[in-house]
């Protein structure tokens, strides 16, 4: 059945919904961010201005005129120029929307109530809550709002209006209260409110305390020795790596790696030209270490060509035309003299073999 307009229009309200739910959500987290900025920006802001219109006399006219300043509406307007960043939309909407508590707090509750963030984001506006709570009633966090997800964790919406209150722990602790330790880490110290994960032995998949010897269970890429210790695999002595033939095998704590062969050996137990199991071509065994053949020095002539010469190169060589001659159909000839033919003799030739 094709949905009609007015299932159209349902739908679309309801993701409409959806929408601002979780809009209005993300909003409770960073309203009181918003809101703990500007009472940050007010404690420097009050700081600032205590410097500013200190003279430095004591006359009792200087002093007069300061303990008049430092309650004064002037000062209180210095400070509020200095709450927002001219860019920031949220904190100058949310500035121009309660300005009006700023004074109030400035001339009638600062005594009783000094502490501008909890007067202000907690319990005026209402867009924060204190410590260890969080949304829209301040309830505790799991794990309680003195030491919340147990001290191994952050509690989701914490000292905001927002969030679930619910724990993501820190690295090496899980569970919904923070107290069980992940797999890799072990329980030094436990009881019901209290959890330390510390790390096994990097040779432990599980364990039960910090060296080889206290594991549950092996990591792979290490085994069980006769003392029930676990100690590295080494692959390559065993001969289940899977080295390509140009390489060589590196056992590692709980690993290998392959490592290619130097290019001088055809095959080989370890790096350099004195580990080849033999050499590669164009190169022979000199008492243990593969080296370069001169080709060009061996009795048999490598370059058979008349009017060629042999240039060794490392693991081959090559003919080129002697002097005064360029290949042409595989042959060296002649150069032509200048100006005879000038058109054919511009590349010069190389053979390799
Ligand atoms: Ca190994």
């Amino acid at each position: 059945m094709l949905p009609t307009a007015s299932d159209l229009l349902f739908f679309s309200f309801a993701l409409l919904l959806l929408c601002q739910v979780s809009d209005a959500k993300r909003d409770l987290k960073s309203a009181c961010s918003t809101c703990k900025r500007i009472t940050e920006n007010f404690d420097k802001g009050f700081e600032r201005t205590a410097k500013q219109n200190f003279g430095g006399g004591n006359t009792a006219w200087e002093e007069r005129k300061l303990s008049k300043y430092e309650t004064s509406e002037i000062r209180l307007m210095e400070i509020i120029e200095g709450l927002c960043d001219s860019s920031s939309f949220e904190c100058n909407q949310m500035l121009e929307e309660h300005e009006e508590h700023f004074e109030t707090w400035w001339f009638k509750r600062k005594t009783k109530h000094p502490d501008l963030h909890k007067w202000f984001c907690i319990e005026t506006i209402s867009v924060c809550c204190p410590k260890g709570t969080f949304g829209p009633d301040c309830n505790a966090c799991l794990g309680g709002s003195e030491r919340p997800c147990h001290g191994n964790g952050a509690c989701d919406g914490d000292g905001t209006r927002g969030g679930n209150g619910k724990c993501s722990c820190d690295k090496g602790y899980k569970g919904e209260f923070c107290l069980d330790c992940i797999d890799g880490y072990f329980n030094a110290v436990r009881n019901d409110t209290f959890s330390l994960c510390t790390e096994c032995d990097a040779s432990c998949k599980t364990c039960t305390g910090a060296t080889n010897q206290d594991c549950d269970e092996c990591k792979e890429g290490w085994e069980e020795d006769d003392q029930e210790s676990c100690i590295d695999v080494d692959e390559c002595a065993k001969g289940s790596s899977t080295c390509k033939e140009d390489q060589y095998c590196l056992n590692t704590e709980g690993s290998y790696s392959c490592k290619d062969c130097d290019k001088v050996c055809s095959g080989c137990t370890g790096a350099g030209p004195d580990k080849c199991q033999s050499c590669a071509s164009g190169y022979q065994d000199t008492e243990g270490t593969c080296t370069d053949i001169d080709e060009c020095s061996q009795p048999e002539l490598a370059c058979t060509k008349e009017h060629q010469e042999c240039v060794n190169t490392k693991g081959s060589f090559s003919c080129i035309c002697s002097i005064g001659y360029e290949e042409l159909d595989g042959e060296c000839v002649e150069t032509p003299q200048k100006g005879e033919d000038e058109a054919t003799s511009s590349d010069s030739f190389m053979d390799v073999c």
